[in-house]
Order: C-alpha cells, then sequence, then structure tokens
C-alpha cells in the first residue's frame, strides 16, 4: 500500500501585531485545499476584530498520527468560581491529586499568569515544565473527518456545535491518553467566556460553567502528572501526531454525585 501523506496545518492571525486568533489541525492531502478557506474565514470573522496578518503553515508529518477516542464529555451545572473549585477539588483528588496541588493550581490561575502554554504539576502541587513563563504547548493533534461529523452531531443537540469546545475536547484528549497525566484544570483566557472544564480519564472531560467572572482577561491550564519522564511527556504534548478517530458520548448536565459514582466505562 502507498503510504498515506498527512499534514500539520497551523494558522495564526493578528491585527497590528497583536495576536487574534490560532487553531491547528490534522489533515490528509484530499482535505487541504478547503482549508484555505476555512482558516482565512476564522481568522477574518473574529469577536477581537478583523486580523491584518495571517499566517498559515503546512508541514508534512514524518510519521503517522496516532489515532484515538475522543474523552467522554459531560456538563456540570457550576453556580459560580466556588462551585466550580470545588467539583474540580472532589473529582481531581477521587484520581489521587492532593489537595494542596488543586488549591496550588487555582492559585496560580487566578493570578493571571498570561501563559502560552499549559503548567505541569506534580500530585503535590511542585511545577515541573522546564520553561514557567511560558509553559507547554500541546500541538499536532486533530480529528478525522468522520469522526469530526459525528462530532458535530453529538454537540449540535447539546447547542455546544462550535470551535472552542470542539478544540479544547481534541486537545484534551490528545493529553490524556498519556498515562502519566493524572488530570486537566482548564480556564479560557478569553473574557467573554465562562465555561471551563476539567479532565481525566476515568471521568471525562466535564465542562464548568461559571468557573471565572464575565470579564477576566487572563484563564489558563495546568496538567497533574505523575510517576515517570517528564521528558518523554513534553515531547508527546509537543511532537507525537495523534487524530481523534472516535467520539465518546457527549451528554448534557449530570450531577456531581453521578460523575463521582459512574466513572465513565471506557
Ligand atoms: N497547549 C497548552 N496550553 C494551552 C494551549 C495549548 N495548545 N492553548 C492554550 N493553552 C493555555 C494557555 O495558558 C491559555 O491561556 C489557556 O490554556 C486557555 O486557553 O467546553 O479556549 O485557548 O465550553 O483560552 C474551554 C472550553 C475553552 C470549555 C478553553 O482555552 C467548554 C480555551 P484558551
Ligand atoms: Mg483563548
Amino acid at each position: 500500500m502507498p503510504k498515506r501523506l498527512y499534514y500539520s496545518v497551523r494558522m495564526r492571525s493578528a491585527k497590528t501585531g497583536v495576536h487574534v486568533s490560532g487553531a491547528e489541525g490534522i489533515y490528509d492531502i484530499s482535505e487541504l485545499a478547503g482549508l484555505v478557506k476555512e482558516y482565512t474565514n476564522r481568522a477574518i470573522v473574529h469577536d477581537k476584530g478583523r486580523a491584518d496578518e495571517i499566517r498559515l503553515s503546512i508541514e508534512e508529518l514524518k510519521e503517522l498520527p496516532k489515532r484515538i477516542n475522543s474523552l467522554p464529555l459531560c456538563t456540570l451545572n457550576t453556580k459560580n468560581s466556588e462551585a466550580a473549585k470545588k467539583a474540580s477539588s472532589k473529582i481531581l483528588s477521587s484520581v489521587g491529586i492532593t489537595e494542596r496541588a488543586i488549591e496550588e493550581a487555582f492559585n496560580y490561575l487566578n493570578v493571571g499568569l498570561t501563559m502560552r502554554g499549559a503548567m505541569l504539576m506534580n500530585i503535590e502541587g511542585v511545577r515541573l515544565e522546564p520553561d514557567l513563563m511560558r509553559g507547554i504547548r500541546v500541538t499536532r493533534m486533530g480529528i478525522a473527518k468522520k469522526a469530526a461529523t459525528d462530532l458535530a452531531k453529538k454537540l449540535g443537540r447539546l447547542g455546544l456545535n462550535n470551535n472552542t469546545v470542539k478544540e479544547a475536547l481534541i486537545l484534551a484528549s490528545k493529553v490524556h491518553k498519556f498515562r502519566m497525566v493524572l488530570g486537566e484544570i482548564c480556564i479560557s483566557d478569553d473574557p467573554n467566556y465562562t465555561t471551563g472544564y476539567i479532565a481525566t480519564r476515568a471521568h471525562g472531560y466535564i465542562r464548568l460553567p461559571r468557573i471565572k467572572k464575565r470579564g477576566v482577561p487572563y484563564g489558563g491550564r495546568a496538567f497533574f502528572i505523575t510517576g515517570g519522564e517528564v521528558k518523554e511527556l513534553i515531547k508527546y504534548l509537543q511532537r507525537t501526531p495523534v487524530l481523534i478517530n472516535s467520539i465518546k458520548p457527549c451528554k448534557g448536565i449530570v450531577t456531581l454525585k453521578e460523575i463521582l459514582e459512574r466513572k465513565s466505562r471506557r
């Protein structure tokens, strides 16, 4: 069989030198032509205004992407940041992350670090990423065409078929495939986007509405990790191409009790 070619495609846009939007994916050769339209549209039609500079980079992948399932998705009806923090603490501590580490992560996320990437924290709350200002950027992830159609359908039923949710779910699904990662907390840096999420392999991707107040212009991500080579993890997060190939169930609002009792059977 001829080798199938895959490409990593990345877009970054800016307006008067200030970052406006970014996006990326993994595509096979037949999909490339349509992408210029899709990505440039996204850069031109944006909340932060119309970009005056769009960079699109297309790079052939030297290895076949690893195909994985998405994490299952659900939403907790958290009323405010306190409730979101409490729920996070209950869920994340159930997989072995200490209360102290969870507290530390929330403290960092609430001081406005404006890192480009994610913190790596051990289960005691000690940060392990080599560049504390920048963090670790997860890249080289995407979704196969059929899976994208399925995801759009499943999220559409919940009124959640938008790029923010899809991209976060794809990123988290890649991250949590790696055994060293136990959990994640994410808060958007978009001042108008107040829903965050936490994720674990056992519980899936859990959306947390109102995790921050409207207007807060920073957010962040923390990955809680355990036992293993941090270098290997970083290499995986930054370099290994991963493609979502099949979509696990996407549910609407569930209770904390349901989440804690019935870890998703995967
Ligand atoms: N790799 C690692 N960290 C990243 C990456 C990346 N590729 N992209 C962003 N971050 C970090 C960075 O510190 C940002 O400040 C922070 O995460 C938030 O990034 O289901 O939009 O792109 O409704 O603002 C959650 C969706 C959306 C919840 C999260 O994150 C839902 C979001 P943002
Ligand atoms: Mg953002």
